[in-house]
């Protein structure tokens, strides 16, 4: 049963280390023996760069960028994904193509399972079929909600946005935290981890019942099957939602492995590493970071493609919709002075690959969907319209510009909850990185703010001439 056993490692290992390195690099390991057993490379590592090029410059922050949200200033470390501007995103150094072909799959599927996908994140390793069986055994475990959350939610006004109640939801588990209590009885910096671990895998776990309660509640009629915990998260999730159609459960899984991390400079998951560094515990944290979530530049823009996509097909009533059409749509939101929701991107400058993966199962599942249609009709004009209007930096679509059409397509219409599931998802990623940030000890986030008038002073000392 050892296959993942490293012998000559092993013969090193003697007396009570013993136990806990064959469990660690057993095929039947679980999560936090895993992730326990790669700290101390980890943390010499990061020692050993620090040792060696701590006083080195990594990047530098120019005027301009301190004015504008800090763009490409590299100043944090975040060891999940990484994000280049021509690729895309590749988590643990694996590109979503990649993840879905090695990342161990629900039997008969074909998309990752995200707690594969989870495994990889927080420990760099592809983890066996049995590894993440034993993983989603845990998290089931965990899944069941105390009543009087459940209750709490069920009692939020239906018109409260769902991102606002799944803040509130995420925040109401916080009662529970295991990192609070410990850190409030006294613990040492080297335990804070394992705490944060507990919570991390409790919070992920609940969130398809926060998430599909608050669907239930704003959209239907408020009943919800009795909590699913036998499958694996997407279905457990699709079936509370009132879904069983086999591949919507395949896009589920899809959509949350894809939606889990981009790096760490994006709203939501800068938010989630911030405000975990002040020591505030997952479920503080991750409700902060879907705060983030829900702003229109970011996760909202998922609701809003849909609304563009909607309002557009309503605006052409029975008129033909062609390229020229699209286009006169395009420059109808631009000329209002609106963005066009799911294009455009901080750091990427080519088609995002999150999309292409989207489009990609749109092409294998589904035929003649007139929305569908239409965002890849869109994808042949707007780059081009964006790129005429001469502003964004990227005209070319991300995440955000195809998954409302999937999601209309399988019947889940109401886009008010999409970027809900765009939150369950990105804790997949964020919680993770916050765990790691307290196994690798982690500071407390202070960057340097300045006052424009310091600004000006500082520049007229070392330019006493002006620039040129
Ligand atoms: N439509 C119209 N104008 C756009 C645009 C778009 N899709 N994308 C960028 N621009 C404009 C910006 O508003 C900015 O204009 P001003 O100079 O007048 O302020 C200019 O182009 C330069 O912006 P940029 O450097 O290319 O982009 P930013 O890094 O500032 O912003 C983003 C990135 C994503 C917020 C922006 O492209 C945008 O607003 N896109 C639409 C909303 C969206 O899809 N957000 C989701 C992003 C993915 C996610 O986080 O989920």
């Amino acid at each position: 049963m050892l296959t993942r056993f490293r012998p000559a490692a092993a013969r090193m290992v003697c007396g009570k280390h013993a136990k806990k390195f064959i469990r660690a690099f057993s095929s039947e390991a679980s999560l936090k023996d895993v992730f326990s057993d790669k700290i101390p490379k980890w943390q010499k590592e990061i020692a050993d760069i620090k040792s060696m090029y701590g006083d080195k410059v990594l990047g530098t922050c120019t005027v301009e960028q301190a004015y504008g949200g800090m763009r490409s200033v590299k100043s944090l470390v975040y060891e999940t994904s990484l994000l280049d501007p021509v690729e895309g995103i590749r988590f643990r150094g694996y590109s979503i193509p990649e993840c879905q072909k090695v990342l161990p799959k629900a039997p008969g599927g074909e998309e990752p399972l995200p707690e594969a996908l989870l495994w990889l994140l927080m420990t760099g390793d592809v983890p066996t079929d049995s590894q993440v069986k034993n993983l989603i055994d845990d998290m089931n475990k965990r899944a069941v909600l105390p009543e009087w959350i459940e209750k709490t939610i069920l009692n939020f006004p239906k018109d409260l946005h769902p991102m606002t109640q799944f803040s509130m939801g995420i925040l109401a588990c916080q009662k529970e935290s295991q990192f609070a209590a410990a850190y409030q009885r006294g613990i040492k910096k080297s335990e804070y981890w394992t705490y944060c671990f507990e919570d991390m895998l409790t919070c992920i776990a609940r969130l398809p019942r926060i998430a599909a309660l608050i669907y239930r509640n704003v959209f239907k009629d408020g009943k919800i099957t009795p909590m699913e915990n036998k499958s694996d998260m997407s279905a457990n999730f699709c079936k509370m939602l009132g879904f069983s159609d086999a591949n919507f459960i395949e896009l589920m899984r899809l959509y949350l492995t894809i939606h889990s991390d981009h790096e760490g400079g994006n709203v939501s998951a800068h938010t989630c590493h911030l405000v975990g560094s002040a020591l505030s515990d997952p479920y503080l944290a991750l409700s902060a970071s879907m705060n983030g979530l829900a702003g229109p530049l970011h996760g909202l823009a998922n609701q809003e493609v849909l609304r563009f996509i909607k309002q557009f097909k309503a605006d052409m009533g029975s008129k033909q919709i062609t390229p020229d059409s699209v286009k006169e749509q395009c420059w109808k939101v631009l000329n209002s002075g609106r963005v066009i929701p799911g294009y455009g991107h901080a750091v990427l400058r080519k088609t995002d690959p999150r999309f292409t993966c989207q489009a990609e199962f749109a092409k294998k599942h589904i035929k003649n969907d007139e929305l569908v249609d239409l965002v890849s009709l869109m994808y042949e004009v707007a780059p081009q319209v964006l790129t005429e209007h001469g502003k964004t930096k990227n005209p070319w679509p991300n995440v955000d510009a195809h998954s409302g059409v999937l999601l209309v397509h399988y019947g889940l219409t109401e886009e008010n909850f999409y970027t809900v599931m765009f939150g369950v998802g990105r804790a997949l990623g964020v919680l993770p990185m916050l765990t790691i940030s307290r196994a690798l000890g982690f500071s407390l986030e202070r960057p340097k703010s300045l006052t424009t008038e310091a600004i000006k002073k500082s520049m007229e000392i070392m330019y006493p001439h002006g620039h040129t």
